[in-house]
């Protein structure tokens, strides 16, 4: 168990947005490298960092349930991937009318290369039956819960964290869940999860697990607060939908948002994800209604994590300017110009506007 000591220092450099459970964005700085140190990674948690055991177990509908610790896994084949994870509450404050929830402005994404086996490969040992239709996992964290509960079964008193995948993304090679326990090539830390976690990439980060405790196969879809409850898409317009997929989203990381510049060409750079990716195009604009010119894209250096992009901008006139980035990805997805608004504030990823004096 992290002391107290350790958790503040390892919290020292990010911008809290709640002290218990202990939410917190990333510095806006931590956007602009390839991957994002440690100690600038945001953290979202719904509970207190819990005590873990060190144990796994695999269950459920399976042929095999096994136990495992964290030399079983690392005597598994390793992987590392490069992934951005991002809370589907990113970006909430950007709404209106004000959704329930954090509120997270628009840091609450990082990228960081994660090692550990290779979901597939773990459950192949236990054997799931053919019957088999989710993958739940359950973190070791509960407790009281902080916000309002959606359904009306939830305890809200005493509430584990549980969320689900189907089980045939969760078999399926190509979709490279890890279960890891590196994060930047160190143990994981108290609140990324130590001592393993699922990392689902492509998802909005509540499907990556922390402190996995349980991994067990179902028959039924899996039904509970954070699945069917929260992070869920109330429309207002249409049905109610779950949160998946990351939406295609592009951030200017410099200038910095309100910079103050002198006049000359300038190379505005930023960042550009999706999760149903790669990003195949990134635009800017340089006043609020249209004149949409290409920025350079590079292409992505791995699977799994967000792509640079600059713009040579000829900064000549003294004054404001505004500047906006928009992505779009290999599924044709385009960012919209208005937040999609829905209840619980989930998903937004309407083009982001920034201004820069020259002066
Ligand atoms: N056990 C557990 N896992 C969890 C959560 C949690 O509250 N408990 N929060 C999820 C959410 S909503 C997000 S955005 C990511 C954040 O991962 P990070 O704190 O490592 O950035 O963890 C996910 N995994
Ligand atoms: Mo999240």
């Amino acid at each position: 168990m992290a002391t107290a000591g350790e958790l503040e220092a390892a919290r020292a450099a990010l911008l809290m947005i709640n002290p218990a459970p202990y939410n917190a964005e990333a510095p806006p700085a931590a956007l602009s490298g390839d991957t994002t140190p440690t100690e600038l990674h945001y953290v979202r948690s719904n509970f207190a960092v819990p005590q873990h055991d060190g144990t796994l177990e695999i269950g459920g509908a399976v042929e095999n349930p096994i136990t495992l610790n964290l030399d079983d896994l690392r005597a598994m084949p390793a992987t590392e991937v490069t992934v951005t994870l991002e809370c589907a509450g990113n970006g909430r404050l950007d709404m209106r009318p004000l959704p329930t929830g954090e509120p997270w402005g628009d840091y609450a994404v990082s990228t960081a290369r994660w090692t550990g086996a290779y979901l597939h490969e773990v459950l192949a040992l236990a054997r799931p039956i053919a019957a088999g239709v989710d993958v739940r996992f359950e973190g070791a964290d509960h407790g009281a819960y902080h916000l309002k509960p959606i359904l009306p079964e939830t305890n809200k008193d005493d509430l584990s964290f549980v969320r689900a995948l189907p089980l045939a993304h969760a078999v399926d090679p190509a979709s490279g869940i890890l279960i890891a326990y590196e994060m930047n090539g160190e143990p994981l830390g108290p609140d990324h999860g130590a001592p393993f976690r699922a990392i689902v990439p492509h998802w909005y980060a509540v499907a990556s697990v922390k402190w996995l405790k349980h991994i067990d196969v179902l028959t039924e879809p899996y039904a509970g607060e954070f699945q069917t409850g929260h992070y869920m898409y109330q429309w207002p317009d249409r049905p109610e939908e779950p949160v998946s997929l990351m939406r295609v989203r592009a951030r200017i990381t410099d200038p910095a948002p309100g910079a103050i510049i002198s006049p000359g060409t300038y190379t505005v750079r930023g960042k550009a994800w999706s999760g149903t990716g790669p990003v195949t195009r990134v635009e800017v604009s340089l006043t609020g209604e249209g004149d949409w010119y290409p920025a350079e894209l590079e292409p992505a250096r791995g699977p799994h994590q967000w792509q640079d992009w600059s713009f040579a901008w000829p900064a000549r006139d003294i004054g404001r300017h505004t500047l906006r980035a928009r992505a779009t990805d290999a599924g044709g997805n385009v960012q919209p110009d208005v937040p999609p608004w829905n209840r619980l504030g989930y998903g937004n990823n309407a083009i982001e506007v920034s201004y820069v004096d020259i002066c």
